[in-house]
């Protein structure tokens, strides 16, 4: 999969669709429905089931190859040690940034919002206490047949473990799973091959439904969420590659650009994951033992562009309701909102889910996430994106390090 043509060709397919997705809500809006329905909606799901398609098998087969790869258990745990870690700490930076800009910019008070019509009835999200307590898989096959990624980050790095401990004993098991693992690349390539047509779709869909006028209602909103997701994108992840990985940021966002244009365009960090792994491993340089364990993750636990978005739209909210929130409360808002991003994973609109949490834990209306959810869908297109940057800055960051600690350790060896 050649990388800058396949960006090219997926930012075209971007372009193109929010272009005919515009022209279609501003001129033609009456004949919305019927595209939508036979061209867009098939065109978009079609690719998005392609590469949901890939996600367990790829997913599995990488964690058990990157586990068996690391071949120590204790290079695993300060591997998983050093990305837990980047994940919290950014997260809470995330939010930070999105609950400081909203407070200065305070988009809740740029317009006058019809609080009467706001409603949201949010699905219960899992608790954290739940989901980790429910990582473990008691059913390894309903673990992957239902998709239930820590499950299956779980049992693959048990398998990983195992592997290495039996070495010779299980050889052509590990064998079957590189195999397995080529397979699954391969069909990432042949699958991208759709990509263009498939954002094409997906972007005509998200902006003919959203229109103009959602856009230009929630303009501050909006405006407060990419700049702080830019921010966010900018300052911590450029500092994450520049400082901690001393490499050259601008390397890494136009390397990344790729993953990043298929993030955009899927609204989902999980169905992202092939991309995304393929990009950090042939484009970034990071070894495949750390790629495929710190961005499976990252997918389902790290969302700092999804925190982001929940410090902005809580206070956003506040503001709308004319709640002043204490500085107890803001704390609250980013510990939930940081515990909230552990316990789900990268679909589509998770966010919204996570978000009735949050604003349920410092007591504001969770019915005011009516007044955000309609220009949701465009801005979940860009967190993911940033979602998804951030779990590959994290993985650049372990590989340069641990690449460091072998070098310095054979050097003593030596
Ligand atoms: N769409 C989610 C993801 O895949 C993020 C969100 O809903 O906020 O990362």
């Amino acid at each position: 999969m050649k990388k800058k043509s396949l960006t090219v060709k997926v930012l075209t397919g971007l372009v193109l669709g929010a272009i005919v997705g515009l022209l279609i809500n501003l001129f033609a809006p009456g004949s919305f429905e019927t595209l939508n329905t036979y061209v867009f909606v098939p065109v978009g799901q079609i690719f998005l089931s392609l590469i949901n398609m890939l996600v367990v098998p790829l997913v599995f087969f990488s964690i058990v190859l990157g586990t068996a790869g690391l071949g120590d258990p204790a290079k695993l745990g300060r591997i998983g040690l050093k990305t837990i870690t980047y994940f919290l700490v950014t997260t809470t930076i995330a939010i930070v940034i999105g609950l400081s800009l909203a407070s200065v910019i305070q988009p809740g008070l740029a317009g006058d919002f019809d609080l009467q019509g706001a409603s949201f009835e949010s699905e219960e999200a899992p608790s954290v206490v739940d989901t980790l307590l429910n990582i473990i898989p008691s059913n390894p096959l309903a673990a992957l047949t239902e998709g239930n990624m820590l499950q299956i980050i779980v049992f693959a790095v048990f398998i990983g473990l195992a592997l290495t401990a039996l070495k010779e004993k299980t050889s052509g098991l590990l064998k079957l799973m590189e195999q397995g693992n080529e397979v699954m690349m391969y069909l990432v390539g042949i699958v991208m091959k759709f990509a263009p047509y498939g954002t094409f779709a997906l972007i005509a869909t998200a902006v003919g439904s959203q229109g103009f006028s959602a856009m230009k209602a929630m303009g501050a909103y909006m405006l407060v969420i990419l700049a702080a997701l830019a921010l966010h994108a900018a300052v911590t992840y450029g500092g994450t590659i520049a400082l901690l990985a001393k490499k050259n940021p601008i390397w890494f966002f136009k390397k990344f650009a790729p993953a990043m244009t298929v993030a955009f365009s899927t609204s989902s960090s999980t169905a992202t994951l092939p991309v995304s792994m393929e990009v950090a491993q042939k484009d970034l340089g990071v070894p495949k033992s750390v790629s495929s364990f710190v961005q499976p993750l990252g997918a389902t636990i790290n969302m700092d562009g999804t925190a982001i978005m929940q410090g902005v739209a809580t206070m956003f909210i506040a503001q709308a309701y004319g709640i002043d929130l204490t500085a107890m409360e803001l704390a609250t808002v980013v510990l939930t909102a940081v515990l909230a991003s552990i316990g789900t994973a990268g679909v589509p609109g998770v966010g919204l889910i996570m978000l009735a949490m949050v604003l349920s834990s410092v007591g504001l209306p969770v019915a005011g996430i009516g007044l955000v959810i309609g220009i949701d869908r465009l801005l979940d297109m860009t967190r993911t994106a940033v979602n998804i940057s951030g779990d590959a800055a994290c993985a650049v960051y372990v590989a340069e390090t641990e690449g460091k600690r072998e070098i310095r350790k054979q050097e003593a060896e030596a």
